[in-house]
């Protein structure tokens, strides 16, 4: 779908230029990369809603035109054209668009140009220094500044030449020298993996401000051997435009708006303590502190940057601070919920990965816990979970005041809660007690709250006094100008 916000966009850049004009947008001189801007960032994020995009610029001691994108998709309305999606449709409607969209992209290979934005300025031996960008000191903390937020991250399969992309954080350590976080099992760590049993350096590229659809693609968990460059391509439509890195010969996005490429020597050889850094649980996870180990690091022998660069920012915050506008990884889990077989879904919504809440129609006795033990087996909810709620279909999933009341209120906890241990978690989990994290035994336990009227006497359970919703659009129809809330709808 190519929206006429003009979706697909070619860069960051033209995506910021775009919410600049079609949604809420703040920009801010003079702050401080040190604890300021994060603070800034949080608390907007917290405010409301929906919140605005900021863009620093002039960011204490960094010279002006080198700025900082932060909460680029932590509006509905921004993801949505992102995606070049209906800009208006509910949430839970755009997760269902957004997800059917990020999985029927038919893979297109990128085109290898000779030159591009990315290209504009060229740094290479003494002259790297990727502490010219405005990096920021994040979390109180955080055990530096991290460059990596919204990055996207290329290693290629010795083994198949195969391309893969992910995001991961970044540490600066030096001016050249970058720290890497990647989970156990994550794709990129185990094709590092493979040159470091070889005794090789992995060779490694990455972006930091890509357009909207490469850094969707990134955070995808396609299958082995899947390009997530390609599927970008799909998801625009038409190939990517890539350099060929002179130093790894990886793929970069030609418009990206700032680029590095080094090499990851095997652990054995070079290691730093990474982190501590904030994560999405809302903890300081991950790491050398989550771990025990020393992390990874990528030796910086090239950096390129557009003229004006734009670092994405993208760093986790606590839960309470948002900062994905539709989380369509609910999307996902719908779509794999339904080839479960699961009959009659009303909506899905993963809050965070802690709390997924399923909204049905029940059909049957027993079509609640069918349900919720389907969430934990589907790829899309069995990693890292925590919460799964079923919910009638009279409640909207994405709502919590809704979620919250059904389960005050249609909940018996003897019967209706149970709990199953030894499920997939991971190390990021704060809830991982020190003796299964000295193992390495990276499980934890669910709870499955069955948060509906009973099925044998639903038609005996007390109506419901809120205001259907024929009534309230005649009323607020009537009504709307006088109030003049816009949050009525
Ligand atoms: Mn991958």
């Amino acid at each position: 779908v190519v929206d006429d916000l003009g979706a697909p966009f070619e860069d960051l850049a033209s995506f910021v230029d775009a919410c600049r004009v079609h949604d809420d947008f703040r920009e801010i001189t003079g702050a401080d990369w040190n604890l300021e801007i994060g603070t800034l960032i949080e608390a907007v994020a917290e405010a409301q809603t929906d919140p605005p995009m900021l863009i620093f610029d002039s960011v204490k001691g960094h010279m002006a035109g080198y700025r900082v994108a932060s909460l680029v998709y932590a509006s509905a309305r921004r993801v949505a054209i992102a995606l070049g999606l209906p800009p208006d449709a509910d949430r839970l409607m755009l997760a269902r668009l957004a997800a059917a969209k990020l999985e029927h992209a038919n893979p297109i290979a990128p085109t290898t140009v000779a030159d591009g934005l990315v290209l504009e300025n060229q740094f290479t031996g003494d002259d790297v220094d990727v502490l010219k960008f405005p990096a920021l000191l994040f979390h109180e903390h955080d055990g530096g500044r991290y460059l990596g937020t919204g990055d996207t991250v290329m290693t290629r399969d010795p083994d198949s030449g195969w391309v893969n992309t992910g995001t991961y954080r970044l540490q600066v350590h030096e001016r050249n020298l970058l720290g890497l976080w990647m989970s156990p099992g994550q794709q990129g760590r185990q094709i590092c993996e493979k040159y470091w049993a070889q005794g090789r350096s992995a060779p490694i590229a990455a972006t930091f401000g890509v357009d909207p659809l490469v850094f969707m693609a990134s955070h995808q968990k396609l299958p082995w051997g899947t390009s997530e460059l390609d599927y970008a391509g799909g998801l625009r439509g038409r190939p990517l435009q890539v350099i060929e890195g002179q130093v790894t010969g990886l793929p970069i996005p030609a418009h990206a708006e700032i680029a590095i490429e080094g090499e990851a020597p095997p652990p054995s050889e070079q290691v730093r303590d990474e982190g501590p850094f904030g994560e999405w649980p809302g903890y300081y996870s991950g790491g050398s502190r989550g771990t025990g180990d020393g992390q990874p690091v990528i030796r910086v022998r090239a950096v390129y940057h557009r003229n004006r660069p734009i670092l994405h920012d993208q760093t986790p915050l606590w839960p309470g601070a948002p900062t994905l506008g539709i989380r369509f990884d609910s999307g996902v889990l719908w779509e794999q919920l339904e080839q479960a077989g699961i009959q009659d879904i009303h909506g899905v919504y993963s809050h965070n990965r802690y709390f997924v809440v399923v909204s049905i129609r029940q059909r049957y006795a027993g079509h609640a816990l069918q349900t919720a033990l389907a969430v934990m087996g589907c790829g899309a909810g069995a990693r890292n979970g925590r919460y799964i709620v079923i919910v009638d279909e009279d409640i909207d999933p994405s709502d919590m005041k809704q979620v919250l009341w059904a389960m005050q209120t249609r909940v018996d906890p003897v019967s209706d809660i149970t709990t199953i241990d030894g499920c997939w978690s991971t190390p990021l989990d704060p809830r991982m007690p020190p003796e299964r994290r000295a193992q390495r035994n990276y499980v934890n336990s669910r709870a499955i709250i069955l948060a509906v009227r009973p099925f044998a006497w639903r038609d005996k359970f007390p109506l419901a006094t809120r205001a259907s919703a024929d009534l309230r659009r005649r009323v607020l129809d009537k009504y709307r100008d006088r109030l003049g809330i816009e949050a009525l709808g």
